[in-house]
């Protein structure tokens, strides 16, 4: 069998992969999930409609999201992953001998069911780790429950859509930087400079009024639209205090020094439209 999966997150604008075979395919409590083999890709988790991540590619995403908050934050210890379920971001955050515990706040069980089984392969299994819990439940009200308690938190989630749109509101960024212990660091999903530019441009002014040193950077991920995707640095700490900290043990395929900088170089009708 080989059929293409075509993806349409904005309505002028379309991306494909073909696809091996289907893996799983059912409607779980609040979405459509999907698991594929992909030509190229390798197996790729796809969520109403939307990929969310593939073996070949998912390294940018999942690098840039946790190392660049980590590596600015001494020792952290305790971490926070908001969504996340697939186990990609948690497996990175585990990487650090420091790290003490890590959450993960993640509302669909089956998503880590399955991605436990069809992403053993890239992932092994980030929750045999004792340092790893995992919380099947909404974030906000655990953000709530837990003000000033993680060094770093991830906001590792789907697209702005439904029941995800609130993860992208300034009340929730409020509940992130309230949840940070002094001198933490957050990250969050950021989306796309061209297709989502006013979206990231509320997203900064938010994080701007809580924290001092917020700032935008992008990574390549080719099955993305676009090609890739971007974050939110939020923080009082700098993200530059990052840069020349040693990684952690175990293997970067994305992450080095030179990618750190340069992530943060934004192309110039963006950097206007985001910084002035
Ligand atoms: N447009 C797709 C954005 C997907 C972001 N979430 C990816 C989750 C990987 N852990």
């Amino acid at each position: 069998m080989s059929i293409w999966f075509t993806e349409e997150l904005h309505p002028y604008y379309r991306k494909g992969i073909r696809v091996k075979k289907i893996l799983a395919d059912e409607q779980t409590q609040y979405q459509h999930l999907q698991f594929v083999e992909a030509e190229f890709f390798g197996n790729a988790m796809i969520l109403d409609g939307i990929i969310q991540l593939t073996e070949r590619d998912n390294m940018g995403y999942h690098e840039m999201i946790v190392h660049v908050p980590m590596l600015a934050v001494e020792n952290p210890k305790r971490v926070l992953i908001v969504g996340g379920g697939d186990g990609g971001s948690l497996q990175q955050a585990l990487r650090y001998e420091s790290v003490e515990e890590v959450v993960v706040c993640e509302l669909d069980q089956r998503v880590v069911d399955l991605s436990r089984q069809y992403f053993a392969a890239s992932f092994g299994d980030p929750w045999l780790d004792t340092r790893a819990k995992l919380l099947v439940r909404d974030a906000f009200g655990y953000l709530e429950e837990n003000p000033g308690q993680f060094d770093v938190i991830i906001s590792d989630t789907t697209d702005p859509i439904g029941m995800a749109e609130r993860l992208f509101s300034d009340e929730f960024q409020k509940l992130v930087v309230r949840a940070l212990a002094p001198g933490g660091a957050a990250a969050t999903q950021c989306e796309q400079p061209f297709f989502d530019t006013e979206l990231i441009k509320t997203i900064y002014q938010s994080a701007k009024r809580l924290t001092k040193n917020p700032a935008y950077y992008y990574a390549n991920i080719p099955t993305y639209p676009g090609g890739g995707i971007g974050f939110m640095y939020v923080s009082d700490t700098p993200w530059e205090n990052g840069l020349n900290k040693p990684y952690p043990p175990g293997k970067n395929n994305y992450i080095n020094p030179d990618i750190h900088k340069a992530a943060f170089a934004l192309p110039e009708f963006f950097r206007k439209e985001l910084y002035g």
